[in-house]
């Protein structure tokens, strides 16, 4: 079976890692377009918006794929961030900076207070979601596609898996058709209560905001392709 090369525009290896087991076995070799030690230069605006981010982290990417002579390759980018509700959705867009800022226990400080006896009222006070907005180039036309997975800041830093602010964050439970149940409430696809740092890859993509937005990119990257590659 040809593999359909999907270039994506990262330098952060938990994503790339978590988009390589999504698309491989549907038959894309998923390569990293820019990387912390390559030359690709992007540069992201100040904006208050993931979709803002991302369409321009596209159209910049998207001119050096042109320039390169790859236009007809598929081409993935993608913004995402933590939205904490206790704090109006920060640190959002500013994710990655601010957790190199402040680190996870900057975050749980911040919500030292948002604690009570009951623990689902507890849940509720930290409750937070992960938000990713993905633009696609499918060598025809650009598509946009997004996710999210609603959960809460755990008490303390849990785990080694994943990346970013994995080790905080706990989903809510979700149903068979992916909606996110509300707190406390038992669905199809679990955690368990534990983190995201705490369990493997496969269960975080159950119900994970890139799981979600990637398996639209997907469906959009088979919607212009005449051969689909695991056909
Ligand atoms: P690229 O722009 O190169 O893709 P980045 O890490 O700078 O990498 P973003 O600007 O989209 O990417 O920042 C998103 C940040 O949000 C990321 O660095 C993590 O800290 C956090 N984040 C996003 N998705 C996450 C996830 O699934 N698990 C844990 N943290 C996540």
């Amino acid at each position: 079976m040809d593999e359909q090369k999907l270039w994506f525009l990262t330098g952060n290896a938990g994503k790339l890692r978590e988009a390589t087991h999504l698309f491989t076995p549907l038959g894309y070799e998923v390569v990293p377009f820019c990387t912390a030690d390559e030359t690709v230069e992007i540069i992201e605006p100040q904006s208050d918006s993931l979709e803002v981010v991302a369409n321009s982290k596209l159209d910049q990417a998207w001119t050096q794929l042109v320039f390169l002579g790859l236009a007809d390759d598929s081409l993935l980018v993608e913004d995402s961030g933590l939205f904490i509700d206790h704090l109006g959705g920060f640190p959002g867009v500013y994710s990655a900076t601010i957790l190199a800022k402040i680190g996870l226990d900057g975050i749980l400080k911040l919500l030292a207070g948002q604690v009570s006896e009951d623990p689902i009222q507890t849940m509720r006070l930290r409750a937070a979601e992960f938000r990713c907005c993905a633009f696609v180039w499918n060598g025809r036309e650009v598509r946009s596609s997004s996710g999210v997975c609603r959960g809460y800041i755990s008490l303390e830093a849990r785990g080694s898996e994943g990346f970013g602010y994995d080790p905080i964050f706990i989903p809510l439970d979700v149903d068979a058709e992916g909606n996110s149940l509300d707190f406390g409430a038992e669905g199809l696809h679990s955690t368990g209560g534990l983190t995201f740092g705490e369990v493997s890859l496969q269960q975080k993509q159950l119900v994970s905001h890139r799981a979600e937005a990637m398996q639209q990119v997907y469906r959009q990257l088979l919607a212009t392709s005449s051969a689909p590659p695991s056909a």
